[in-house]
């Protein structure tokens, strides 16, 4: 008798005589098996919230929907909507803000803006905002908070805003340019306003409310998307900065708390706190704070997730997620210490339209990140994309002279 049928055979006896299958069982074990594992097979029970997609409650695709109500000027690039604020539900409706520019021309870059041209697309705004019975339909409002006069903080232009119940008051935190984007970089500190109404009248604290950090810190020249939670009984306001730059700029997130909304704010010792990333998207979620890390840095497409809203690690690799997703949030201000998640929110699509005339659109999104649904069609990994999708992510000229070339190589193989 070989060794191989005497192995076969004490492998089956013991398998048998054990109860126990001797190669991985067949159905997946909802709980980390003990039997040796390997690496992959533990980061499975040890990394993730869940073993699969579907028993995973921080991982879901995204579904998107265009809004109706709001007006691009035929995608002429003179308007654009863009970074969404969270939805908040008040006087039997939702609310949103959102930068808003409205311009004679699309943006023309640095060297071709001036105080009436703007530089990007987030130049010469102003905060805006809109209402909606269902989330699909909205009723843009007009103007939140204007550009103040120069030289306040804001006044070349104000965006990137988020919202912040408080104690009965409402405060909007947003970016305050006091030069045009672009001039050196994208650089800005934040500021904020007061209201007693989500409809306003809005009133400026009229300063610095998240001060860049300080010369050679990551965080010196921008203090972007701010992003306020009560958490712990305080304002825990996350934040994105640009740094280095050599090649390429690298995003990453800080966090800045206080007990009242105009500050002082401290920054966590630990920034940044996210090392990828772009737009700020985070909600309660249980004991902890959930995030999305989106479309830059080496953990882009992530959904995280911090047990202490500090200390974040990835809770599911997804795709397609919104970008400057503001999500709808009902339990965002209420300090909770179960937090149940988010099934749907308003985010922006960037790039939209022809060359010369770009500019950034808000849309629906909807998702299942919640501990109170169950939608298994939000839990498909697929992707089906179009032909045309995947062929709109072509080759450049040098790209193509590369392979060219090396087509031209003689083959090591003659
Ligand atoms: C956005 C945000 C900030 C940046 C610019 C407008 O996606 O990260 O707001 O300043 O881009």
């Amino acid at each position: 008798m070989t060794t191989i049928t005497s192995t076969a055979i004490l492998l089956v006896t013991t398998a048998i005589l054990s109860g126990e299958p001797e190669g991985f069982p067949f159905d997946l074990p909802a709980t980390k098996p003990d039997r040796p594992l390997s690496l992959a097979m533990q980061r499975l029970y040890d990394a993730y919230p869940g073993p699969s997609p579907e028993d995973n409650e921080l991982y879901s695709t995204f579904k998107f929907t265009p809004l109706e109500g709001l007006d691009y000027n035929n995608g002429d690039g003179t308007i654009c909507r863009r970074d969404p604020s969270k939805v908040i539900r008040a006087n039997g409706k939702y609310y949103v803000w959102y930068t808003k520019r409205d311009t004679p021309t699309p943006p023309q870059g640095a060297a071709g803006g001036t105080d009436t041209i703007p530089s990007a697309d987030w130049d010469l705004a102003d905060i805006w905002y809109a209402t909606s019975e269902d989330g699909f339909k909205w009723t843009e409002q007009g103007v939140a908070i204007p550009r103040p006069p120069k030289p306040q903080v804001g006044w070349r232009s104000v965006s990137t805003t988020d919202i912040l119940v408080w104690e009965g008051k409402y405060y909007l935190y947003y970016q305050g340019f006091k030069e045009m984007s672009g001039k050196r970089g994208d650089d800005c500190p934040v500021t904020a306003s007061v209201a007693d109404s989500p409809d306003g009248p809005w009133t400026p604290a009229g300063k610095v409310i998240i001060d860049n950090g300080a010369p050679g810190d990551w965080d010196q020249f921008s203090i972007h998307d701010p992003y306020p939670l009560v958490y712990k009984g305080k304002i825990y306001l996350y934040y994105k900065s640009d740094c280095d730059g050599d090649p390429v700029i690298i995003r990453m997130h800080g966090l800045a708390t206080a007990d009242h909304p105009f500050g002082p704010f401290t920054k966590c010792p630990l920034n940044p706190i996210m090392n990828s990333g772009h737009e700020t998207t985070l909600f309660p979620f249980k004991e902890g704070i959930a995030a999305f890390s989106i479309h830059n840095g080496i953990e882009h497409n992530t959904i995280q997730y911090a047990p202490d809203g500090i200390n974040f690690s990835i809770a599911a690799v997804s795709s397609l997620m919104p970008v400057a997703a503001g999500p709808y949030v009902p339990d965002a201000f209420t300090d909770t210490k179960d937090g149940r998640g988010i099934t749907w929110g308003i985010s922006h699509i960037a790039h939209v339209g022809e060359a010369g005339k770009k500019h950034s659109i808000l849309a629906r999104f909807d998702c299942d990140l919640s501990q109170d649904l169950n939608d298994l069609a939000m839990k498909q990994t697929d992707l089906y994309l179009k032909p045309e999708e995947y062929f709109s992510q072509g080759l450049n000229k040098s790209q193509r002279d590369r392979i060219q070339k090396a087509n031209e190589q003689p083959s090591p193989n003659k």
